[in-house]
């Protein structure tokens, strides 16, 4: 029998998937980690509005986009479970600190299938620290239909996890201390979001951000065991968070790679016979707003399986570019959600897809 939790890479046939929910959705106090990630055009949003209740209007849209979402994934023949409604604006302190919420929004951010196991990610925003709380309720029935549960080592969180010479406000200066895998968060303690891990059989691909530490790496490394390879990619970008609007495979040979965030590690791939393709650039409108990523969301799709695949609905020439590569695009609506910081593959967590685990890359190892 196989498990109900089962996923190996990113493209597999989908059969069953957790798409996120963004009632109760709260605007994040505004710290030194959500100031590293954030454009300096929504600063004064956040200083104004950091711990009340994201504007209702604006949840409501991305909350209809959802529901279609669901809808169309439903008719495409794949099972869709949903996160429980927190009100995340409630405040909480722990003994190392004291804040209050975000959202349940993007499964991606939070949790990581592998294989028949639910990895739950220690997550490095403070304001993300009880985001499992949205998930218990589906994790446990998972679990007691036979799939593995891990949580990761649960960070203190403490202003040690956190450097306070990060140049915050210096933007330019990003660029030099990403070069030199310099980031917000400290090797304190392991943290790390499960979106900035990409799945590929039994590679796996991480990067170091803003909030993935080389301690939560070797966690992973350590956890995954032989039977995985974890490897690092780096890429030119001055403010990581999440992989998937930067490195996105889109089948077993394929990946797309945002022009704007090279890839410096791309010898596996070329040596493995990969395709490596650039994505046009996004629609999105410049007035548009995105409080919570850079424009490049047109690049974060959902796989249904290797010939279907979810495209927001204004993308046209990202379209075209799947048609041309014999994948169908199904057009769905998803500006409003974009506006929370994600597109289809952040707002969605792969539980089954049909499929063993597999090397996709010739790793020169002896015979
Ligand atoms: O800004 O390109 C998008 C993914 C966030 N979960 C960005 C990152």
């Amino acid at each position: 029998m196989p498990s109900v939790v089962n996923s190996h890479n990113e493209w597999d046939p989908l059969e069953e998937v957790i798409v996120g929910r963004v009632e109760g959705a709260a605007v994040p106090p505004f710290d030194v980690a959500v100031k590293a990630n954030t454009y300096p055009r929504y600063w004064d949003f956040f200083e104004r509005h950091g711990g009340e209740p994201f504007p209702e209007e604006l949840v409501r849209a991305a909350a209809a986009d959802l529901d279609e979402l669901c809808t169309v994934l439903k008719g495409e023949g794949v099972t869709v479970r949903r996160p429980e409604v927190v009100d995340w604006s409630r405040r909480y302190e722990t003994p190392d600190f004291a804040s209050s919420g975000l959202y349940g929004a993007m499964p991606r951010d939070f949790m990581m299938v592998v294989g028949n196991e639910i990895i739950e990610a220690p997550m490095a925003w403070r304001s993300r620290f009880f985001e499992y709380r949205a998930y218990r309720e589906l994790i446990k029935d998972y679990f007691q239909r036979g799939a593995r549960w891990t949580a990761a080592p649960k960070p203190t969180m403490g202003d040690e996890l956190y450097d306070a010479d990060y140049p915050i406000d210096a933007v330019e200066e990003r660029h030099a201390l990403a070069a030199e895998g310099r980031f917000c968060t400290t090797e304190f303690e392991p943290c790390f979001d499960a979106a900035d891990f990409t799945r590929m059989g039994r590679d796996i691909f991480v990067q170091r951000s803003q909030v993935t530490n080389r301690f939560g790496i070797e966690w992973m490394r350590r956890h995954l065991g032989d039977a995985y390879r974890l490897q690092v990619l780096r890429f030119e970008d001055p403010n990581p968070m999440h992989m998937d609007a930067t490195f996105v495979p889109i089948g077993p040979g394929r990946v797309l790679v945002n022009p704007e965030r090279p890839c410096l590690d791309l010898e596996l791939f070329r040596r493995s016979g990969w395709e490596i393709l650039t994505p046009p650039d996004s629609l999105i409108p410049a007035d548009h707003p995105l409080y919570m990523s850079s424009r490049w969301l047109s690049m974060n799709v959902l796989m249904i399986d290797e010939r279907r695949v979810l495209v927001e609905k204004h993308e046209e020439p990202t379209a075209r570019m799947f048609e041309q590569l014999g994948i169908r695009p199904i057009r769905v609506g998803f500006r409003n959600f974009n506006s929370f910081g994600g597109s289809f593959h952040c707002a969605t967590c792969d539980v089954r897809r049909r499929g063993e685990l597999e090397t996709y890359f010739d790793h020169g190892d002896p015979a």
